[in-house]
């Protein structure tokens, strides 16, 4: 196989004698031949994903515009029989939801991974297009992800396996993280887009240090300590996925990326407020960003 292709890291792959990706309802022959997803997937070079299936769908609408991919109609949710998530396909580009946190995200990493494998796609990289809360940036401002930092505020993911403890790195690659910013920020975007460090927590309560959940056992200043801490920490925007997402993509050497738009400052309190109108204006600003750099590296 090319070098360039995905290398997964399961020798128990290399002698299954069928695969079915379950959760996308894609199956792989009993033969083992892969032709039919090379054909309809080969091409792929981007895989973005987003929490949900319309905000992916208005991407791949979004995609076609700045990609010129001439097509028309409502794009196809390639994944619907599945039930789980949705997928679409515009051009190299595959735009597939991953649900909220990192526990529905990497099912279909996994999946999306192992089907890049038998597609053979060529160095396919990996964009999470998110909403996340900001740390003392205003609403609005696109956060790039340096350095993907746990709940525990450590930089890496931690994952029970066989009934161990398992942790791994979790780094995002530097040069998607240079190239969204170098080819992905306009001077007249009115926003900003900036590179800075993220957390990534299993829960969106008591994880990012809210006092309006069902539970709180701590006092606003016990959170405002540790969201201090997180800023100390060059920390600025706040999710449930980043983590689990560097590690798994390290692990794998597929490079990735994670490109968020902040809803809150996080530093003023706890409660999503702004409007719904507001929330899609704000939701579009990583599809600038991130076609931006897509359009740039197919030139290249
Ligand atoms: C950001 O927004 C979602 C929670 O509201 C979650 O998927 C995340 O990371
Ligand atoms: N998503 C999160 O995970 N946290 C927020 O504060 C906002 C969106």
């Amino acid at each position: 196989m090319s070098e360039k292709t995905v290398k997964l890291l399961n020798p128990h792959l290399e002698t299954a004698p069928s695969d079915y990706l379950y959760h996308l309802d894609i199956n792989v022959a009993n033969t083992g031949d892969t032709t039919e997803l090379q054909h309809k997937f080969g091409d792929v070079k981007f895989i973005c994903v987003g929490g949900t299936g319309s905000r992916m769908r208005q991407l791949a609408l979004y995609l076609r515009d700045v990609l010129g991919v001439q097509e028309s109609g409502d794009p196809v949710d390639l994944c619907e029989r599945g039930q789980r998530y949705a997928m679409y396909k515009v051009g190299p580009v595959l735009c597939v939801s991953h649900g909220i946190g990192s526990a529905s995200f990497s099912v279909v990493l996994h999946e999306l991974l192992k089907l890049v494998k038998y597609a053979r796609c060529q160095e396919p990289v990996i964009l999470r297009i998110g909403t996340c809360g900001g740390l003392g940036v205003p609403p609005g401002t696109v956060v790039a992800t340096k350095n993907a930092f746990n709940g525990l505020l450590r930089n890496e993911h931690e994952i029970a396996i066989l009934g161990q403890r398992v942790v791994r790195p979790a780094q995002f690659s530097e040069d998607v993280n240079k190239d969204v910013i170098a080819f992905g920020v306009d001077a007249n975007d009115g926003f900003q887009t900036i590179s800075a460090n993220t957390m990534g927590t299993d829960c969106f309560y008591e994880g990012q240090g809210r006092i309006d959940g069902a539970i709180c056992e701590y006092t606003e200043k016990d959170k405002m300590d540790f969201l201090q801490k997180c800023h100390d920490l060059g920390i600025r925007n706040i999710e449930m996925e980043a983590s689990m997402f560097a590690s798994v993509t390290q692990k794998v050497g597929v490079k990735a990326g994670d490109v968020c738009v902040t809803l809150i400052d996080r530093l003023k309190g706890d409660q999503v407020s702004i409007t719904m109108d507001q929330k899609h204006e704000f939701e579009q600003r990583p599809f600038l960003v991130v076609g931006r750099y897509i359009m740039k590296l197919l030139q290249q």
